[in-house]
């Protein structure tokens, strides 16, 4: 089996592993939002090990919207680049487990599009793009 190496941030961590342990009952949303969260399991890009990445949930029927947003960090999130090297995924969603493949959006309509139902699931999305310098990556997940 492959290695799972998680998060280095404590507060990442430990919502996936509470996550992870309660069967997607418990920790499933972003602090004291209250709004839901899915886990994305990815592989890094040189140690082909496990990685397990939260993010906020936005979906395009059923299909997945993922923000590499980073708080509106200068840099793109290292997950980023994992799924760009290799975009095959698992997401849980609460209870439910899909294996699915990703793909960078970059035709501008689409991204626009995406962009905006994933703003409305999480509308801070929008300030962390004025944050920053860089366009925040957009991904689609579809089932394998
Ligand atoms: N981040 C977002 O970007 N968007 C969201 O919508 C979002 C929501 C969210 C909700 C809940 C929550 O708990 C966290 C949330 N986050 C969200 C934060 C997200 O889960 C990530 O922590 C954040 O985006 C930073 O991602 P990162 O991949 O840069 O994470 C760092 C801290 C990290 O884990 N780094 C690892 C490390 O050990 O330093 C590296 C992991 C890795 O994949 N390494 C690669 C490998 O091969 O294993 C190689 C590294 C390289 O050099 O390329």
């Amino acid at each position: 089996m492959t290695k799972y190496i998680p998060s280095p941030r404590d507060w990442v961590r430990e919502q996936v592993e509470l996550y992870e342990a309660s069967g997607g009952k418990e920790g499933t949303t972003l602090r004291e939002t209250g709004l839901p969260v899915i886990i994305v399991t990815n592989t890094g890009n040189k140690t082909g090990a496990v990685r397990k990445t939260p993010l906020m949930r936005a979906v395009d029927g059923s299909n997945y919207i993922l923000i590499a947003s980073t708080g509106g960090a200068p840099k793109h999130p290292v997950w980023y680049y994992n799924l760009r090297a290799n975009p095959a995924v698992k997401i849980q969603d609460e209870s439910d487990i899909y294996d699915m493949t990703v793909r960078e959006i970059v035709n501008s309509n689409e991204r626009k599009r995406l962009w905006d139902i994933a703003v409305a699931a999480y509308p801070p999305y929008e300030e962390y793009q004025e944050k920053t310098d860089r366009v925040i990556p957009v991904f689609l997940a579809e089932p394998s």
